[in-house]
């Protein structure tokens, strides 16, 4: 066993680390009150390499490893979880997905862009009646020979208003269940796509979440990823990516309101001392350490799992089941510590804590990952 960095990876965390602290922090209060989406922040990450982290570079991408996806998020998430959603719906669902799964003209066409963050990528599968329960699409694809011609609505699309590309998930024969799905590329401006408003959301409001929808868009033929009736399968093996990018994001979130908090805690003095000498204060920040700690164990050994070629799907689950948690309990224990001054956004906490709830919703919700988890150890 091999705990330590390789030189490449201590460069590009690095990289992600004084990208986040000298680019995304200065305007992140902002952007998370008027939901400001970061359009230039998104072509300076393109232009490091952020937005095809491991795409191979014939396609445009970085050709770095999981470990470098799961080290950059958690850089970003520390500062800026918005800008790092919009990163890894990019990353693991949509370049990973074409990249893995697409014919060599999609990857021509679309996968070479993305990678280099001159297109923007979206993955619509949720519903509104089709969110954990995945099979039960509406949206549905009729095959007319040279087309499949799309119809139905898609909910909490994330990148869903600034995105070019977008994989929809749709049904294609209702008889034959989850085998009668496929994932189609759906471009913007495609006749009868319609973008709807935009999501008021709790957190990560500087990310762009919006309702789509297709009235008789008519997506040629070509565009159908893998072969028919694959849809299902592309949109689990997929989200088993997805979810390590983010754990890892759920990972950030919790150590950036760990980092502040320390720091609060060795300068903020009550009773005529530093917090910090405070054991009520101590065993918070040590119980965060340790959680923080372990959660990030999880990620780093999921991320290991794909760069190994072995099967991640229980090890992504359990990692984002598990960071998410600790996202969510350590994000209020740093408000607490900062007191009053928690409660108020200049010191960022607060919106640490806001962004860390979605991380046990999207991407499967922790009932979904205890589903995956459970299924896979009774079936052991
Ligand atoms: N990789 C490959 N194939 C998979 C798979 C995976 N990770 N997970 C399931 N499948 C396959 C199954 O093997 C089965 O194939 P066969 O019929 O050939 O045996 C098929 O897909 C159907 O699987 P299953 O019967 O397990 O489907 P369920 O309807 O029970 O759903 C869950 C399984 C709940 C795990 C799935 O619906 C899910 O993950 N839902 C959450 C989706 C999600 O993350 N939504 C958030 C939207 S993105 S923000």
């Amino acid at each position: 066993m091999d705990f330590s960095l390789t030189e490449e990876h201590i460069m590009i965390r690095d990289a992600a680390r004084e990208f986040a602290q000298n680019e995304l922090l200065p305007g992140v209060i902002e952007r998370d009150e008027k939901q400001h989406f970061p359009d230039s922040l998104v072509k300076k990450m393109a232009n490091l390499g952020f937005m095809g982290i491991m795409v191979n570079p014939k396609y445009g991408g970085s050709g770095m490893d999981t470990i470098s996806y799961v080290l950059v998020m958690e850089e970003l998430s520390k500062v800026d979880a918005s800008a790092a959603v919009i990163v890894s719906v990019n990353n693991s669902l949509v370049c990973y997905g074409l990249e893995a799964f697409g014919s060599e003209y999609q990857k021509q066409k679309y996968l070479t862009k993305l990678a280099t963050g001159e297109l923007i990528g979206a993955f619509c599968l949720s519903e509104p009646e089709a969110g954990s329960d995945a099979t039960s699409q509406k949206t549905s694809a009729i095959d007319k020979g040279d087309y499949y011609l799309l119809n139905g609505t898609k909910n909490w699309i994330t990148n869903g208003g600034r995105a070019d590309v977008y994989l929809v998930i749709a049904q294609t024969d209702k008889e034959k269940g989850s085998h009668g799905i496929n994932a189609f590329i759906v471009e913007k401006g495609m006749k009868g796509f319609h973008v709807g408003p935009k999501e008021n959301k709790l957190g990560i409001r500087g990310s762009d979440t919006h309702t789509l929808q297709f009235n008789d868009v008519k997506v040629p033929k070509e565009n159908r990823i893998g072969d028919d009736g694959f849809g299902f399968k592309f949109a689990m093996k997929t989200l088993s990516g997805g979810r390590i990018g983010i754990a890892a994001q759920a990972l950030g979130i919790a150590q950036g309101a760990y980092e502040l908090a320390l720091k609060y805690s060795k300068e903020r003095k009550t009773f005529g001392t530093e917090i910090s000498n405070h054991q009520a204060i101590a065993f918070k920040l040590a119980d965060m350490h340790t959680e923080i700690s372990a959660a990030r164990h999880l990620v780093m050994k999921s991320a290991w799992d794909k760069d190994q070629g072995k099967n991640y799907d229980t090890s992504s689950a359990m990692a984002k089941l598990y960071a998410s948690k600790v996202a969510m309990k350590q994000t209020v224990e740093a408000v607490q510590i900062f007191g009053g001054n928690g409660f108020v956004k200049d010191y960022h906490v607060e919106r640490l804590m806001r962004d860390a709830k979605i991380t046990q919703i999207y991407e499967g919700t922790s009932e979904i990952q205890k589903i995956v988890i459970s299924r896979s150890i009774l079936k052991e």
